[in-house]
C-alpha cells in the first residue's frame, strides 16, 4: 500500500507528469474488468461481459443462512432471509449501471486508482423487493437522515479498515421516483458472486458505488453517514484538502460499437470506403437521454443520430437506449466520438471534467478510424501501430 496504517488523510496520489500504469493499477485493472465495448450492441448485457468493480476480495458469501438485518432508527427490526425476501411481490428493473471511476485513466494528470477507460458500464435485469417496502415494514421512526448499508466484505484502503458501506439519504432510500432495490436475482438468475450473491442494492440512476454488493445490513441513522467510501472516497474535489460534493447520479454518456474490425495492439479501428452504419448505447441518471449527435471529426462539427424510441411499458427508463446514425467514411483518418443530451438539459463535454478523484468523466469518446480500401491494405499503415498488421490474427 505504500501508506502507514491510520493514515487517514492522505489524499489519492495523481501520476506524475508521463507516469504510466504502475503494478498496482495494472493488477486492479485485471481484477475488475470492463464490458468489451463491442457488448454495446446488446440491450441486456451477456453473463460474464457486464463490468465488474470490487474494492477488496469477493467475499465467501452464500445464501444459506444468509441474513439481512434492517435495524436502526426503526420501531421493529427486521432480520430476513433470501427466502423470505424471494416470498414477497417481485420487480424487475433493467438498469444501466456505471462506475463513477468510468474514463479515469483518460485524464490529465491522472489519479491513480482503478484504471478505467470508458468500458466500466453493463446494463442487466435486476429482480428483488422494493427498498421502501421493508423500511415501511420497520417503521422508519422520526428524525431519520440516512440509510446505511453494508456488505460483508473487508478491507483497507489509505490505511483505514472498513467493512465497505455507502448511504442513501432516507429521502431516496424510501423514494417512489428512484425505484431502489434490495436485488436476488440477475437477468433470471441468482446472483453471480462477483455482482453480489446472495443480495445487492441498486439504485437505479446513481452511479455504482451506492449498489452495495453482498448486502448485510441495512441501518437508518439519524445522524449523517460519515464512512469512508461517503465522506472521504466518492467526492468531487478539486484539492485534496477540500470538504466536496458527494458523487451520485450517472452524467449523460453515449458510447460507440466500435466500427469495422479492430488492430490487435492500438485498436484503431480500420473501415472500408463507403456507407458504415454506427451504432451505440447512451445512458443517464438525470432522466432519459433525448438527443445523441455524432462527430466524425474529434468534436468539432455534429450531426444528430436516431434515438431509438422508448418502450412504451416504461421498463427502459433506467437502461441505455439504441441510437443509430448512417455515416459515409471516405479515405483517410477519422475520430468517432458520440455525445448525449438527457431530459434535465444536461450534455457531454468535449473536454474532461477534472476532479482529483477521476469521478463522472464523461467527455465524448475519442476513437480512431482509419478509413482504407481492400487494395491500400492497412496492414502497411502505421495506424497498425502493433507490430502486426490487423490481418494477423491472435
Ligand atoms: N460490498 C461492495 N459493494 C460494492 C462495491 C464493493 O467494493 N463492495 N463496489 C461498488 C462499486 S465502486 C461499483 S462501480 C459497483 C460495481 O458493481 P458490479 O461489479 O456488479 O458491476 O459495485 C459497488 N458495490
Ligand atoms: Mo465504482
Amino acid at each position: 500500500m505504500g501508506r502507514g496504517p491510520g493514515d487517514i488523510s492522505t489524499p489519492a496520489r495523481l501520476a506524475d507528469p508521463g507516469e504510466g500504469i504502475g503494478p498496482d493499477e495494472l493488477a486492479l485493472a485485471a481484477r475488475n474488468h470492463a464490458m468489451p465495448p463491442e457488448a454495446l450492441r446488446y440491450d441486456v448485457t451477456p453473463p460474464g461481459l457486464h463490468y465488474v468493480l470490487t474494492h477488496y476480495d469477493i467475499p465467501a458469501a452464500e445464501e444459506d443462512g444468509w441474513e439481512l438485518a434492517i435495524g436502526g432508527r426503526v420501531r421493529r427490526p427486521l432480520v430476513l432471509g433470501p427466502d423470505e425476501l424471494r416470498s414477497r411481490p417481485a420487480v424487475t428493473l433493467r438498469v444501466t449501471l456505471e462506475c463513477a471511476g468510468n474514463g479515469r485513466a483518460l485524464l490529465s494528470p491522472r489519479p491513480v486508482s482503478q484504471p478505467w477507460l470508458t468500458g466500466a458500464v453493463g446494463t442487466a435485469d435486476w429482480t428483488g423487493v422494493p427498498l421502501r417496502d421493508l423500511l415501511r415494514e420497520a417503521g422508519v421512526l422520526p428524525g431519520a437522515v440516512d440509510a446505511v448499508f453494508t456488505g460483508a466484505d473487508h478491507g483497507v484502503e489509505r490505511g483505514v479498515e472498513q467493512d465497505y458501506a455507502r448511504a442513501l439519504p432516507i429521502g431516496t432510500a424510501l423514494g417512489e421516483a428512484d425505484e431502489v432495490l434490495v436485488a436476488y436475482a440477475m437477468n433470471g438468475g441468482p446472483l453471480p458472486p462477483q455482482h453480489g450473491r446472495p443480495l445487492r442494492l441498486v439504485v437505479p440512476g446513481w452511479y455504482g458505488m451506492a449498489h452495495v454488493k453482498w448486502l448485510r445490513s441495512v441501518t437508518v441513522t439519524d445522524t449523517p453517514f460519515d464512512g469512508f467510501q461517503q465522506a472521504v472516497a466518492y467526492r468531487l474535489r478539486q484539492g485534496a484538502d477540500e470538504e466536496g460534493e458527494p458523487v451520485t447520479r450517472i452524467a449523460p454518456r453515449a458510447l460507440l460499437v466500435p466500427p469495422g474490425f479492430p488492430d490487435f495492439m492500438s485498436r484503431t479501428r480500420v473501415v472500408r470506403p463507403g456507407p458504415v452504419p454506427l451504432e451505440g448505447r447512451a445512458w443517464s441518471g438525470g432522466g432519459p437521454v433525448v438527443r445523441v449527435e455524432v462527430s466524425a471529426d474529434g468534436g468539432c462539427s455534429w450531426r444528430d443520430a436516431e434515438l431509438d424510441p422508448e418502450p412504451a411499458d416504461g421498463s427502459g427508463r433506467w437502461a441505455w437506449r439504441r441510437w443509430r446514425f448512417d455515416w459515409t467514411a471516405e479515405p483517410g483518418r477519422h475520430v468517432l466520438g458520440a455525445r448525449a443530451t438527457d431530459a434535465r438539459g444536461a450534455r457531454q463535454p468535449v473536454r474532461p471534467p477534472w476532479n482529483r478523484g477521476g469521478f463522472a468523466n464523461n467527455e465524448v469518446q475519442r476513437l480512431p478510424v482509419l478509413c482504407a480500401a481492400v487494395d491500400d491494405g492497412p496492414a502497411d499503415d502505421d495506424a497498425a501501430t502493433g507490430r502486426d498488421g490487423p490481418a494477423a490474427g491472435r
